[in-house]
């Protein structure tokens, strides 16, 4: 990209942030989420770190202050001054829980994909001077060591890999991995559904109603059960997108107890991210598929849909079993994906869910692209690096979608979204 035309988006990207920036942290974007999100954040701050390297620092300690007793960093935590709506609520969490600590915000008693160390990590080293002079690592590390902590006490399953209680855990809604676990949950709340969001996206590219009833149903057991993980809600799924995260923040924690001089934690951490890596060769690769699935943790089942969260191993390529990067490459490069179109789809054209406009059901979303972006870099596949960039140079005519057409590259969802500049910035700078 030219120049002038890098600058123009960078600083486009750059507006974006701005105005969904509170002062103390960004939401992803006024109007539809207007509170933080936990992996939002942990993108916005690595799409930060090059131009506002303190707002990236400030971005993550808010949301970690928000951290409960029992080490879990929420879904979400509301900004209960913002007049934007948003459902469900601070009120249907009933306020400040778990311990968090006195005066911080109301959260979800939810969680997110665990991409924060890595970020901590991106964040750190992009400014070492600042970091070290905020204390950065000092102040974080303890706090992201008892979130993956947390993780793994209370939320490993029987395969030895994080368990998601709620579609919403796993940051892909309504993604075709979670279609048969659901059909088992009543589409029943005591709470009325209000969908506030079609106020800011069209009907045809969010979660339908019946989804919605199903995702207050187990949001409500989960609730109602205190939030306590020893409780079965009716959904327990492992993903391969949030084991992959875990193990690469895993990672960076390592690296960072290194620095922080904690040589054994440093150990123990590179060993936990191996003992992820291992499950999730064992229990959730797929060889007709040429990726890893996701699995049923009540009925030991695998979820045989090829999705775009079976490719995000790739960022873990040289520690997976022989042969499986390469298979991973073959499949991305392919017809399902993005040797069958534009852009790279959140789920197989091959899969039967397939739709290009319907969230994570086929729509080309920032987020994986930047990650398939980080593994085919890493591996200097720079074909797949200029095809995966083409999405980002098209963000900010689009008005930095939430996701686009995978075929047509229309936009789609809400714009001026938060994570889509950040990442431009990270891709194109
Ligand atoms: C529920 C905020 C979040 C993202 C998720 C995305 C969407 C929320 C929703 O928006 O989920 O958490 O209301 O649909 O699926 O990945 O973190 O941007």
């Amino acid at each position: 990209m030219h120049k002038d035309l890098r600058e123009d988006v960078a600083d486009a990207a750059s507006r974006v942030l701005d105005a969904s920036w509170t002062g103390s942290h960004t939401v992803p974007a006024t109007g539809l989420y207007p509170h933080q999100w936990s992996w939002d954040s942990a993108f916005v701050a690595i799409g930060n770190r090059h131009r506002a390297p303190h707002r990236a620092r400030t971005e993550l300690r808010t949301l970690l202050d928000a951290q409960w007793a029992d080490g879990r960093v929420p879904q979400i935590v509301y900004d209960t001054a913002r007049g934007d709506d948003y459902a469900p609520g601070p009120e249907f969490w009933g306020g400040p829980r778990g311990g968090a600590p006195a005066g911080s915000r109301p959260t979800s008693g939810l969680v997110q994909p665990p991409l924060h160390a890595w970020a901590a990590w991106l964040v750190h080293c992009a400014d070492p001077a600042g970091s070290v002079r905020a204390g950065f690592l000092a102040r974080t590390y303890p706090r992201l060591a008892r979130w993956h902590e947390y993780l793994r006490n209370r939320r490993t399953g029987s395969v030895g890999l994080p368990v998601t209680k709620h579609p919403w855990e796993t940051g892909t809604d309504n993604s075709p991995l979670w279609d048969a676990a659901l059909e088992r949950v009543p589409p029943l709340a005591r709470t009325p559904v209000r969908r506030p969001d079609l106020a800011h996206a069209g009907a045809g590219e969010r979660p339908g109603s019946r989804d919605y009833r199903r995702y207050y149903r187990l949001a409500e057991a989960y609730r109602d059960a205190g939030c306590d993980d020893d409780v079965p809600v009716g959904f327990a799924m492992v993903c391969p997108l949030f084991g992959t995260l875990l193990a690469v923040s895993e990672l960076a924690l390592a690296r960072m107890a290194t620095t922080l001089s904690d040589d054994g934690a440093a150990t123990a951490h590179t060993a936990a991210a191996a003992r992820v890596v291992a499950a999730l060769d064992e229990h959730l690769w797929d060889e007709d598929l040429g990726l890893y699935v996701a699995l049923d943790d009540t009925t030991g089942e695998r979820v045989r849909r090829a999705t775009v969260n079976g490719l995000v191993p790739l960022l873990l390529a040289d520690r997976l079993a022989p042969g499986r990067a390469e298979r991973l490459l073959a499949t991305l490069a392919g017809p399902g994906f993005l040797g069958g179109g534009r852009y790279l789809p959140s789920t197989s054209r091959h899969d039967p869910a397939f739709d290009p406009a319907l969230y994570w059901r086929g729509p080309a979303w920032f987020n994986m692209s930047w990650l398939l972006l980080r593994a085919v870099g890493a591996l200097g596949r720079d074909d797949l690096v200029a095809r995966l960039r083409e999405q980002f140079a098209a963000a900010a005519p689009g008005g930095f979608p939430e996701y686009v057409d995978p075929d047509t590259g229309t936009p789609r969802g809400t714009r001026q979204f938060s994570w889509t500049a950040a990442l431009t910035l990270d891709v194109l700078l």
